[in-house]
C-alpha cells in the first residue's frame, strides 16, 4: 500500500466526519478509521461518496496509508477512549509521528498525555475545536497546544480548514505548550456559558419587566446585532425568538426552563478556584444552570414566595437601550475575568500564551465569535502585557459609557425581583476591582482575633505580619499563615 494520505482521523461521529470532509475539500487526503469498522464503510458509501477519503479497517492498515511524519487525529469520546487509542497508536506508530486529540479533553489529561507520548519519542497535540457540527464542516475555530515541534507539520492542514476572518486570516494559531490548547478551549466554553447567561438575563427582563413578546424581543436582538454586540449568539437568539411552533405560537415559550450542561463550564470554575482568580460571572452562569435545573424546588417555593409586579416603569425603548448597555458592560467584565484566568494558568504551567492570537482564534468559527473579540485582539496587540482588559483605553471608555444604564438595570431588576446573577456579579466585580480599599482589613482582624492568623499593616512594609492579643486573654503565638 502506497503511503499517500496526509492525515488519519479516528472516530466517525459527526464532528469527526465533518472534519474529514472539510479536510478533503481543502485538497488533503484523509484516512478514516473507527473502532466499530462498519461505520467506516457507512461513511465511505454515504457522506464521503465521491470524495478522495480513504477508509481503513485496522490501525496497521491506517498507518500504512500515511505519509511520514504520520499525523493521526483522534475525534473520540473524551476520557478513557483517548488513553486507549494512544496506547494502541504507540504500538503501530514510530518516533517523530504525531498524535492529535481534537476532542473536549480536560487540560490536565492533555498535560499528562503530552509528557507520555513525548517520552516515547512521538509528538502530541491537544487541540480545542469549536463551532459544533457546522463549524467542523465549514470552518471551526481551532486551538492547538502540546509539542511545539509538531505544529509546523499540522499547521497547513489546520489553518486551511479553520474559519477565516478579515482578509483570509485563519482562526487557528499555535496556543502554547502542554495542555494550553485544551485550557484555552475550556476557557472559551466557560465564557460561552457567561455570554449565554447574559443574553438570558436580558431576555428575562424584557419578557417580565417590559412585557415584550418574543417577536418584539427578536426585533430588539436584531437591532443589537448591528452594533457592538454583533455576534453569533445574539444572532441565533434573534432567530430563536422569532421561531414559531407548528400551531403558530412562539416555540421558545413551550421549552422547559431547565438547563443542561456537559461540564466544561464547571471545569473552568474549578480551575479558577485553584488559582484564586475570580471568574465570578462564569461561576454565576454555571450556578444559574443549576438553579434552573431545580424545577420542582422552584415550583414549590414559588407558591410560598409569590412574586409581586415585576413590571419596569418608564419608556420601553429607553429600557431596551439600558439593558443592551448592561449586557455589554457585563460582557466586558466576563472577558476581563477570563483573560485573568488564562494569564494565571499560563504562569502556573509555564505556557507562553499569545493573548491577541487567542482573541483572533475566537473571532470566527466558534460559538462566542463576535465583533467584540476584534476589539480585544486590538487591545492585546497594542499591549501584550495587559493584565486587566478594562485598563485598555478603548475598554475603559466603553465601560464608562455603560455604567449608568448598568446600575439602573441591575438595581431595578433587584427591586422587581427578577434574578440577574450575571449582570449583578459583573457589577460587583467592577466595583470591587476599582476599589482602592476594600473591607478586608476588618476580615483580617477577624481572622487574627479568632485564629491568630496575623495581618499586615498599612503603615508597615508588605510582608511584615502582626498579631494582636485582642481580648487580653489570648496568647502571643500567631498561627502559620497561607495565602490564596
Ligand atoms: P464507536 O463508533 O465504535 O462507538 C464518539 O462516540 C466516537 O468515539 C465514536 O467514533 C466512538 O466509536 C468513539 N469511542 C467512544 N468510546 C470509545 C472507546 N472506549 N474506544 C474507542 N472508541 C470509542
Amino acid at each position: 500500500m502506497e503511503p499517500r494520505a496526509d492525515i488519519a482521523v479516528v472516530g466517525l461521529a459527526v464532528m469527526g466526519q465533518n472534519l474529514i470532509l472539510n479536510m478533503n475539500d481543502h485538497g488533503f487526503t484523509v484516512v478514516a478509521y473507527n473502532r466499530t469498522t462498519s461505520k467506516v464503510d457507512d461513511f465511505l458509501n454515504n457522506e464521503a461518496k465521491g470524495t478522495n477519503v480513504l477508509g481503513a479497517h485496522s490501525l496497521p492498515e491506517m498507518v500504512a496509508l500515511l505519509k511520514k511524519p504520520r499525523r493521526v487525529m483522534l475525534m473520540v469520546k473524551a476520557g478513557a477512549a483517548v488513553d486507549e487509542f494512544i496506547e494502541s497508536l504507540l504500538g503501530v506508530l514510530e518516533p517523530g509521528d504525531i498524535i492529535i486529540d481534537g476532542g473536549n479533553s480536560l487540560f490536565e489529561d492533555t498535560i499528562r498525555r503530552v509528557k507520555h507520548v513525548e517520552s516515547k519519542g512521538l509528538l502530541y497535540i491537544g487541540t480545542g475545536v469549536s463551532g459544533g457540527e457546522e463549524g467542523a464542516r465549514r470552518g471551526p475555530s481551532i486551538m492547538p497546544g502540546g509539542s511545539p515541534a509538531a505544529w509546523p507539520h499540522v499547521k497547513p492542514i489546520f489553518q486551511a480548514i479553520s474559519a477565516k476572518v478579515g482578509e483570509n486570516v485563519p482562526c487557528c494559531d499555535w496556543v502554547g505548550e502542554g495542555g494550553a490548547g485544551h485550557y484555552v478551549k475550556m476557557t472559551h466554553n466557560g465564557i460561552e456559558y457567561g455570554d449565554m447567561q447574559l443574553i438570558c438575563e436580558a431576555y428575562h427582563i424584557m419578557k417580565d419587566g417590559l412585557g415584550m413578546t418574543p417577536d418584539e424581543m427578536s426585533a430588539a436582538f436584531a437591532e443589537w446585532n448591528k452594533g457592538e454586540l454583533e455576534s453569533y449568539l445574539i444572532e441565533i437568539t434573534r432567530d430563536i425568538l422569532a421561531k414559531k411552533d407548528d400551531d403558530g405560537a412562539p416555540l421558545v415559550d413551550k421549552i422547559l426552563d431547565t438547563a443542561g450542561q456537559k461540564g466544561t463550564g464547571k471545569w473552568t470554575v474549578i480551575s479558577s478556584q485553584e488559582f484564586g482568580i475570580p471568574i465570578t460571572l462564569i461561576a454565576e452562569a454555571v450556578f444559574s444552570r443549576c438553579v434552573s435545573a431545580m424545577k420542582d424546588a422552584r415550583v414549590e417555593a414559588a407558591k410560598v414566595f409569590k412574586s409581586s409586579n415585576p413590571k419596569f416603569a418608564g419608556d420601553r425603548a429607553q429600557w431596551v437601550n439600558d439593558i443592551r448597555k448592561a449586557l455589554y458592560a457585563s460582557k466586558m467584565i466576563s472577558y476581563t475575568q477570563g483573560y485573568m484566568l488564562m494569564r494565571a494558568a499560563a504562569k502556573q504551567y509555564g505556557w507562553n500564551l499569545n493573548y491577541g492570537g487567542i482573541a483572533l482564534m475566537w473571532r470566527g468559527g466558534c460559538i462566542i465569535r463576535s465583533v467584540f473579540l476584534g476589539d480585544i485582539k486590538k487591545a492585546f496587540d497594542k499591549n501584550p502585557g495587559l493584565t486587566n482588559l478594562l485598563l485598555d483605553p478603548f475598554f475603559k471608555r466603553e465601560i464608562k459609557s455603560c455604567t449608568r444604564s448598568w446600575r439602573k438595570v441591575v438595581s431595578t431588576a433587584i427591586k422587581k425581583g427578577i434574578p440577574v446573577p450575571a449582570f449583578s456579579t459583573a457589577l460587583a466585580f467592577f466595583d470591587g476591582i476599582r476599589s482602592e480599599r476594600l473591607p478586608a482589613n476588618l476580615l483580617q482582624a477577624q481572622r487574627d482575633y479568632f485564629g491568630a492568623h496575623t495581618y499586615e499593616r498599612l503603615d508597615k512594609p508588605r510582608g511584615e505580619f502582626f498579631h494582636t492579643n485582642w481580648t487580653g486573654t489570648g496568647g502571643r503565638v500567631a498561627s502559620s499563615t497561607y495565602t490564596v
